[in-house]
């Protein structure tokens, strides 16, 4: 066992059973004209993730562990789609329609691809998914079954959002879960320190936090 210097306590796990899961890291959320933008949001925010995010993922890579990636959105004619989310706010361009990066949340379009910084390499399951969790209409669970895997990183936007929804239900189905603190973002800088409290809250409710440098160093180590 490997252990991260993390909140409320040391995070052990084992390398052959983690996995990185990388949570929606799209141009959607993270550029202007997608998604997240079409919100009101201001999407400079999540940027701050990027490095953070990039050196966990180097380092997860060189200890060969196991990375997934998931994209929200939705097929080209929105059969996948709610009526409740496509009716959901008042924003001026809603899911499907034509924004600067292409049909909102829709699988294909320039919006829906993650960004250069922590892009897929081949042999990394994409995981696109319907709702905000991870779990939800997908095969993640079937992904990580198969390898055995106990332990989860997770990275990615937003905090509040996917990457809560997902480690909630990943909490459930009995992995223990250590969230990067400079490699999740969320357009709300108190959302931000309130959602990494929430899952270090009363002993690790729901997982472990830990940034990015105390990863990398307990992956170094793991690497050797
Ligand atoms: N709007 C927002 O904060 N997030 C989302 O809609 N999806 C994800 O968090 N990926």
């Amino acid at each position: 066992m490997e252990t991260i210097n993390a909140c409320p306590y040391g995070f052990a796990f084992e390398p052959a059973s983690t996995a990185l899961l990388l949570i929606d890291f799209q141009r959607d959320f993270l550029e202007e004209g997608g998604f997240g933008s079409s919100l009101g949001n201001d999407v400079s925010l999540l940027r701050a993730a990027l490095v953070p995010a990039r050196k966990v993922l180097d380092a997860a890579r060189a200890a060969s562990l196991f990375v997934v990636h998931t994209r929200e959105g939705h097929r080209p004619d929105l059969a996948d789609a709610p009526q409740a989310k496509l009716r959901r706010g008042n924003a001026p361009l809603r899911i499907g329609e034509r924004g600067a990066l292409g049909r909102l949340l829709v699988r294909g379009e320039p919006g829906h691809g993650i960004v250069a910084e922590v892009a897929p390499r081949e042999g990394e399951p994409v995981i696109d998914k319907p709702g905000k969790g991870a779990f939800y209409a997908t095969d993640l669970d079937t992904l990580l079954r198969v390898r055995g895997i106990r332990f989860l990183l997770v990275a990615g936007v937003t905090t509040e959002v996917c990457v809560h929804s997902t480690v909630r239900e990943a909490n459930d189905r009995g992995l223990d879960c250590l969230v990067v603190e400079d490699a999740v973002a969320s357009y709300f800088p108190e959302f931000q320190r309130v959602a990494l409290e929430m899952i270090r809250a009363q002993g690790g409710i729901f997982g472990w936090t830990a940034p990015a440098s105390s990863v990398v160093s307990a992956l170094a180590g793991a690497s050797q």
